[in-house]
């Protein structure tokens, strides 16, 4: 009976329809789903945090406001992705709970430092257009809520380019001081983006099933590939020098060469081993610690509670 209804799964899938989350569909898509949104929805709400810790430090008052406006955006998305994951069957503080624990992932390139208001800019312009890329291709996928999601999340980000571009660009074309700071900048990120979209599809463990079924309508390295055609000229185009001497086109097979990223300090910072992996989830745990009376409150009015001094 089961193989009637994956083969009909199938074909609804292969004609291009929605699968929503009434319908039958298998339990590895339902698992594969929930993985992927709940770590997405993880690295939004990390990923608020690099950036966040700017707004105190943004330099002017319109660079405060619009990055104020972008990070409240980001966290904006975790609600939307933990929404749709919920859908499938998996509770909001189920997610929350394995993201504090360590068992959950959230995307690697969060997990390091931002020295300056440049590496904010940087993150704000290329970190961001790599996601555009990425959830461009999937918001074409099969499960309906999730698309729906990042329909609406591309085109905040969307916005989100143009800020970091304007940021990027005021740097590149200021004073000596400031291109220094922006270039260096790109040298610590250059390698984080690199492998934003995952491991090469060699490496890659989920991607054939996932684009079978697709949820992944693009592989890891079509990705990176689209990316490097569409942000290497504009990169280059305002004087900054890409970090790695390799990068070039071959133009006889039309792909990017480039130094294979290091695969290795991958896998220890999406394992937990990173620079800043300790303190973001430090971070997180305390506001799930300092947030749990207004949960409580929320669930049981009448419940005494006695809030954790801040
Ligand atoms: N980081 O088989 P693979 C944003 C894991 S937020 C960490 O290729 P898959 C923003 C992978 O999970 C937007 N882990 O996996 C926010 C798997 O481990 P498990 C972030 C990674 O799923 C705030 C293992 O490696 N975007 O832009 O086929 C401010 C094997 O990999 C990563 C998304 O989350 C990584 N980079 O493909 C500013 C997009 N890559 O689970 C900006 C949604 C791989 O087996 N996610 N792993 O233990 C995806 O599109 C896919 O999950 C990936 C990976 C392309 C990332």
């Amino acid at each position: 009976e089961d193989a009637v209804k994956l083969a009909e799964f199938e074909a609804r899938i292969a004609q291009g329809e929605k699968i929503e989350p009434d319908d039958w569909m298998p339990r590895l898509y339902r698992m594969q789903l929930i993985r992927m949104i709940e770590q997405h929805a993880h690295s939004e709400i990390i990923g608020a945090l690099p950036e966040g810790t700017w707004i105190t430090r943004a330099p002017g008052f319109r660079r405060k406001l619009a990055l104020m406006a972008k990070v409240q955006d980001e966290v904006g998305h975790a609600q939307l992705l933990y929404s749709a994951a919920e859908t499938l069957g998996k509770s909001r503080e189920e997610m929350l709970t394995d993201l504090i624990n360590g068992k959950s992932k959230y995307s690697n390139v969060f997990n390091y430092p931002t020295y300056t208001w440049a590496d904010s800019c940087i993150i704000s312009w290329l970190i961001d257009a790599g996601a555009i890329v990425n959830q461009m291709a999937n918001s074409k996928g099969s499960y309906g809520p999730y698309c729906r999601a990042l329909e609406r999340i591309c085109a905040e980000e969307a916005f989100h380019l143009k800020y970091g571009h304007d940021s990027v660009v005021f740097m590149a074309t200021g004073s000596p001081a400031q291109r220094q700071m922006v270039q260096e900048a790109l040298n610590r990120w250059w390698s984080q983006i690199m492998t934003f979209f995952g491991p090469s599809d060699k490496l890659s463990v989920h991607t054939e099933t996932l684009m079978r079924w697709k949820v992944k309508m693009a592989s890891n390295d079509e990705c990176r590939q689209q990316y490097l055609d569409m942000y290497v000229p504009k990169i280059r185009e305002i004087g900054l020098t890409i970090p790695d001497p390799h990068l070039h086109k071959n133009e006889q097979t039309g792909q990017w060469e480039y130094t294979e990223p290091d695969w290795e300090e991958f896998r220890k910072v999406i394992n937990g081993d990173g620079p800043c992996n300790a303190e973001r989830l430090g971070v997180r745990r305390m506001a799930e610690e300092r947030g749990a009376w207004v949960r409580l409150a929320l669930k049981n009015p009448t419940a005494k509670y006695v809030r954790p001094l801040a």
